[in-house]
């Protein structure tokens, strides 16, 4: 087993899929964190002078969703054939898009009544054409009652679970909940929340606003 460090902020981020994946795969790695404070003066031993970055045997990888996948596939969880693979890239690419497209704005808008405006209208547009293609896919595995693809947890459902919890974190003080009423989403929630490494990892992780 190749020795990992895995750099990053203090926070969840873009770090806490491959954490989770990290837990979830019961495998080690050093979880560096630096503080905001911290941060110049390491900045520049990063290739691409930002982070997460993970160190595999002193190698130095940039990019979180590569960073993912790499860690999903090395631990078995990028599901157990290509069409398992070809469905949870289609959902890590959904979520990117959504962070992307939609949810980055909605962060960075100061105004607390124009970010609640910013969130209900995305809640009746767009959230909905993702999240009900999402559910079907969902059905299409064991009437959605397992797990997202096939008969076996993959990062598919640790994307979820780690997006639900980001994304109501982030908009709680709106009052505003996009998973409002999507109990395929609430049950997936609970089931990959009850996952024994799961639960340790979110009970001794360190509460952070981001
Ligand atoms: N596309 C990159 C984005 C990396 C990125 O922008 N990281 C931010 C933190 S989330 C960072 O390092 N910011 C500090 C800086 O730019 O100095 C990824 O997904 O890993």
């Amino acid at each position: 087993m190749p020795s990992y460090k895995l750099y990053y902020f203090d926070f969840r981020g873009l770090a806490e899929l491959p954490r989770l994946i990290f837990k979830q795969a019961g495998v080690d790695f050093q979880d560096i964190r630096f503080s905001r404070e911290e941060w110049p003066q390491h900045k520049p031993d990063f290739p691409l002078k930002t982070v997460p970055v993970l160190e595999v045997d002193g190698r130095q990888i940039t990019q979180s969703m590569a960073i993912t996948r790499y860690l999903a596939k090395e631990f078995g969880l990028f599901g157990s054939n290509n069409i398992e693979a070809l469905l949870i890239d289609e959902l890590m690419e959904i979520f990117a898009e959504i962070r992307n497209n939609h949810l980055g704005k909605i962060y960075s808008e100061q105004d607390e009544t124009k970010k609640t405006e910013l969130i209900n209208a995305f809640k009746t547009t767009n959230a909905p054409v993702y999240f009900n293609l999402v559910e079907k896919r969902m059905k299409e595995n064991k009437s959605g009652s397992g797990f997202y693809v096939g008969a076996k947890v993959s990062v598919a459902d640790l994307l979820i679970y780690n997006s639900m919890f980001a994304i109501r974190d982030r908009l709680k003080k709106t009052g505003v909940d996009l998973f409002e009423g999507r109990t395929l989403f609430e049950e997936h929630y609970k089931r990959v929340d009850a996952l024994p490494n799961i639960a340790k990892w979110v009970k001794e992780r360190k509460v952070t606003d981001l």
